[in-house]
């Protein structure tokens, strides 16, 4: 009798869709499908997926729509006849510091789901604070402020945690909601990660947190990957009992609940693996494993990444997380807010609304835009911290300057963007020998082509844009291959037979040289703006 192939299920939750990618064991995509937040799901009237807040400062997701976009998806997937029945295990992946607010009913009905109603109807009353603070809130500066008084400094709490105290990190929200809600935190029995909450609802129970992901939140000890004793109580009280554990990213977290084999048409044997982060879910999709590999992902935020033995927290930038992929090893990122959205709206005003447009008019300009230096802060900046939103143009003599012509704009906006994560890439010990790119906007050659010249390495591109749903698939074949043999498995045997990534671009040296020059008058710039200053 022929065995049926084994297949591996990754989720993505982000800020704007819930993804699902099917892998064989040979790391081919069998299936692909998405939900898009505004789009499929309009009753909840998010924007990109999130709720701004009149503040400008707040910004939040309905948590209740991931549990329904969990529901759809399944339904969508059933119906295209996905092989859900040969799925022997799930991971993935989500927004990273996204909160999620759980009462004390929670544990009941996420144990106690019955396949004749919806995730919806039967978890709607299981949040104590309905709305999930998202990466994208920036309100907490006085919370920041108060851990770094307490712990002895920014650089006491990279080196503790892995990143300085930072807005969106978990453990500061937390601080503002103790004190901005007290009564919800009080009725809180658990705080989950937006990925533990998922891998939550698939085992139907409270699931742990992983340690790559738990690294965002200013809470855990970088190197013991342990609640950090001192961070907790300078938090919130009595918050270790409502965090639950931390495990490798790779622990296998329980099987799948009945609720998904009997409404969903899963296998009784099928098992969950930890649910990770999306930045380390992509760093296992784009198979980081030698240094010098660094991804490039170009999404909603712009973030480079790659792998490091030895972390090296800096109080100015950047984020030591632990890796999602071997369990004694480190990833270092920089994160950039300003990324597609800002892009699109260069592109919308000088460009017509089109790629192909903007593609041509960068072509009519030279590498360098002769001097020109643009900074665009529609959103406050996380990398370097911006808080003021606006657009900041100077000349090549480098006096300010109110406007540039259409085709400099296009040019300045990418350039900026490329030159900021070299600069801040480099001073958190990201030392590039090429680039994997990935995320929506990495089919655009003509981007490509600019992050080849500014990095001066070859660019290359993964098949799939999508790298954060892959790495979650690759992440449950991890997982459920570490549990079959009882150990840990290097990745590198999970990914050793799968198709090498396409080379895209090469770098032209003189462009690149050229980038060199302008790199320090560009970080002057940039200094000034983060100390405050503007043109
Ligand atoms: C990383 O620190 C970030 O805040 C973002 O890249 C989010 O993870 C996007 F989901």
């Amino acid at each position: 009798m022929s065995e049926l192939p084994r297949y591996f299920l990754g989720f993505d939750s982000s800020t704007q869709s819930f993804k699902a990618t099917i892998v064989d064991e040979g790391l081919k995509v069998v299936y692909e499908r998405a939900v898009n937040f505004d789009a499929d799901l309009p009753e909840f009237k998010t924007q990109g997926g999130v709720h701004r807040h009149a503040d400008g400062l707040t910004v939040t997701s309905p948590t209740i729509l991931w549990v329904a976009a969990l529901d759809l998806l399944l339904e969508r997937m059933r119906g295209d006849g996905a092989p859900l029945a040969q799925v022997r295990a799930i991971s993935g992946s989500g927004q990273q510091h996204g909160s999620v607010w759980l009462n004390n009913k929670a544990q009941g009905a996420l144990r106690g789901l019955a396949a004749g109603r919806t995730l919806r109807e039967q978890l709607v009353g299981i949040f104590s604070v309905a709305d999930s603070p998202i990466w994208m809130d920036s309100s907490t500066g006085e919370q920041c402020a108060a851990l770094e008084k307490a712990l002895g400094g920014a650089q006491r709490v990279a080196e503790l945690t892995g990143s300085r105290a930072t807005e969106r990190f978990t453990g500061n929200q937390i601080a503002k909601i103790h004190q901005t809600q007290p009564q919800a935190y009080e009725a809180t029995a658990r705080i989950a990660l937006v990925s533990s909450f998922m891998a939550s609802l698939l085992i139907g129970d409270f699931a742990p947190i992983d340690a790559s992901d738990g690294a965002g939140m200013n809470l855990m000890d970088l190197r013991l990957k342990k609640w950090a004793s001192e961070a907790l109580p300078a938090t919130a009280p009595e918050l270790e009992r409502r965090l639950g554990a931390i495990v490798a990213s790779h622990t296998d977290v329980g099987p799948l609940h009945d609720y998904f084999v009997k409404r969903h048409g899963f296998a009784a044997n099928c098992r969950v693996v930890a649910f990770s982060g999306d930045n380390p879910c992509s760093l296992a999709g784009l198979r980081l494993a030698e240094a010098g590999d660094l991804a490039i992902s170009l999404g909603t935020s712009d973030t480079l990444f790659g792998t490091l033995t030895e972390p090296k927290p800096s109080a100015s930038e950047g984020h030591m997380f632990a890796s999602p992929v071997d369990p004694d090893g480190y990833m270092a990122m920089i994160c950039r807010k300003n990324g597609s959205l800002t892009r699109e709206a260069v592109r919308d005003r000088a460009a017509g609304g089109s790629w192909e447009t903007f593609n041509t008019m960068l072509a009519q300009t030279p590498p360098g835009n002769n001097g020109r230096i643009g900074i665009y802060v529609r959103e406050a900046e996380i990398t370097p911290p911006i808080q003021r939103t606006g657009e900041y143009r100077f000349n090549g003599a480098g006096r300010a300057v109110g406007s540039f012509s259409n085709v400099e704009e296009v040019r300045a906006v990418l350039e900026s963007q490329f030159m900021s994560m070299r600069l801040h890439g480099q001073n958190v010990g990201l030392k590039p020998a090429r680039l994997i790119a990935t995320g929506g906007a990495s089919v655009n050659p003509a981007l490509l082509r600019v992050a080849a010249d500014v990095f001066g390495t070859p660019v290359y591109v993964a098949g799939k844009a999508d790298s954060a749903s892959l790495g979650a698939a690759y992440r449950a074949l991890h997982g459920f291959r570490c549990r079959e043999v009882g150990r840990v498995v290097p990745f590198q045997l999970v990914f050793a037979n799968a198709t090498p990534f396409r080379k895209a671009v090469d770098p032209d040296a003189a462009a690149h040289g050229v980038y060199t020059e302008l790199l320090a008058r560009f970080e002057e710039v940039e200094r000034a703006l983060a100390g405050g200053g503007a043109g």
